[in-house]
């Protein structure tokens, strides 16, 4: 994270005041009072039979009677000679207009000697792919960029001989590459407890989705000669300090769906992404996605370790802890209009936002923009992928009036998301993790968009 940021140091100060608020409405301002501001520079320069002056004099040569001097005037860029490629050797950045499209840490979660989540900017994405640098991270002890030279995945427990590979073996064999979201069981954690959290981002930036690819875990257990009659369920260690280490049913292995990954969207695993080998484990919570990943351990019990036993899990109602829920169910967030952004003016916008389902394909979304009376179907987007981030749009004129835009999902297996009112009348109020209710942003009268919790 960019510390010199203003909108960061913002964010560290003053939780309250959060984040690209100002900014935003700022940027917005400009882009609505640019044409006013123009004309009404134009008339003062007139009146004084001055010429413009400074930087309006420099882009504005040419009188131009009030028009848009961005049109009438050909810019530098039109007239003159490029940069040349890249420096050799280069890896490409975004435009630097676009450089507070950041991960962010929240002030509201605990820190202990060094942050341990950061959050993707959904609000500002589009399509269904996070870029790589924008991918959320959750790190239980810190991150590592290992020497894939020494990296090492054993395959051990029910297998005819223990099996030790090296990332070159992996690479030679044969190859899958597809497009999942990895969300961790925590997102949206927060709003449990309604404490709404300024922007889409902090709701529900704790997922991502890449194209993956890697090698079927099957391939290598079968390479190892595992007994995959009697096993049941594999333990998948990472190499990092926390040695993640997770339960994975064998049946979800079988079925070739889990992978061990080296490639995410065209090139290697970031190194905040488990570099140079993770697993992937479609539809499960990305608990379960084990980065740096050096042991798969074939037995035939679940093997009920630290990372089961103590984390994501949901104590409910009659005071049960609920373990084991590995699936992600189908969830949804609009990411425009979301918190934190600000509505020119009434008129024509274009509602997008992402649905996904960790048992299958998205079926249908459905939007309201009067806080759930009605609803219309949105347009998903192709491609629809099965346990993938699915975008969706639908059109709306929005009369300047304040009201409540809220998305609800639905899965292949037909599956409606919940209302926060549904959802509590199941699992209570003492959960922390799995929460998929629908998510409510008030537009308000002078175009602010806030996150509100409805019933
Ligand atoms: N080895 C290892 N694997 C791990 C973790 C970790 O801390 N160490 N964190 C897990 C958690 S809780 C989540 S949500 C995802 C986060 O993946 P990301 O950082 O690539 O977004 O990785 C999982 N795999
Ligand atoms: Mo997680």
């Amino acid at each position: 994270m960019n510390q010199d940021s203003p909108i960061s140091g913002a964010l560290r100060k003053a939780p309250e005041s959060f984040l690209s608020r100002d900014g935003i409405r700022k940027v917005f301002a400009e882009a609505k009072n640019g044409r006013r501001d123009f004309i009404r520079n134009a008339f003062a320069a007139a009146a004084t039979g001055a010429a413009f002056s400074g930087a309006m004099a420099e882009s504005n040569p040419v009188p131009t009677e009030g028009g848009d001097p961005n049109i009438l005037n050909l810019p530098e860029h039109s007239k003159a000679l490029g940069q040349g490629v890249a420096p050799d050797g280069s890896y490409g950045k975004p435009s630097k207009y676009e450089s507070d499209v950041q991960r962010r840490q929240s002030p509201g979660l605990t820190q202990t000697t060094q942050a341990s989540v950061s959050f993707a900017p959904l609000q500002s994405l589009f399509g269904i792919v996070t870029p790589s640098g924008l991918h959320f991270e959750r790190h239980h002890q810190g991150w590592w960029d290992i020497d894939p030279s020494k990296h090492r995945l054993m395959i051990n427990g029910m297998v005819k001989s223990a099996k030790v590979f090296t990332l070159d073996e992996i690479m030679r064999l044969p190859a899958v590459s597809r497009f999942h979201f990895i969300e961790c069981g925590a997102n949206t954690a927060v709003e449990w407890g309604n404490v709404a959290v300024p922007t889409a981002q902090y709701t529900h930036g704790m997922i991502s989705c890449s194209e993956f690819t890697g090698v079927p875990l099957i391939t290598l257990l079968e390479l190892a000669g595992a007994d995959l009659k009697n096993g049941k369920f594999v333990l998948a260690e990472g190499a990092d300090g926390s040695s993640m280490t997770r339960t994975i049913p064998l049946s979800l292995i079988k079925s070739g769906e889990v992978f061990v990954a080296y490639g995410q969207n065209g090139e290697m695993l970031r190194p905040e992404q488990g570099y140079p080998l993770r697993l992937i484990v479609p539809g499960v919570q990305g608990v379960s996605w084990v980065k740096y990943l050096r042991r798969i351990e074939l037995g035939d019990k679940p093997y009920g370790t630290k990372d089961e036993a103590i984390h994501y899990i949901d104590l409910q109602p009659d005071g049960l802890e609920r373990q084991y829920t590995s699936i992600q169910e189908c969830k949804s967030v609009v990411t425009t209009p979301s918190g934190g952004q600000v509505l020119l003016d009434k008129g024509f916008y274009n509602i997008t936002g992402l649905a996904w389902s960790g048992r299958g394909k998205v079926k249908k979304v459905d939007v309201s923009v009067d806080g759930g009376r009605n609803w219309r179907t949105a347009r998903l987007e192709t491609p629809v992928l099965s346990k993938a981030l699915t975008r969706f749009n639908l059109d709306w004129v929005w009369d300047g009036k304040p009201t409540i835009v809220q998305s609800r999902a639905m899965d292949e297996t037909g599956f409606v998301q919940p209302t926060y009112k549904q959802l509590r009348a199941v699992r209570g109020t003492r959960s922390i993790y799995h929460n998929n209710a629908i998510q409510s942003w008030l537009v308000q009268e002078n175009g602010e968009v806030k996150n509100v919790q409805v019933a």
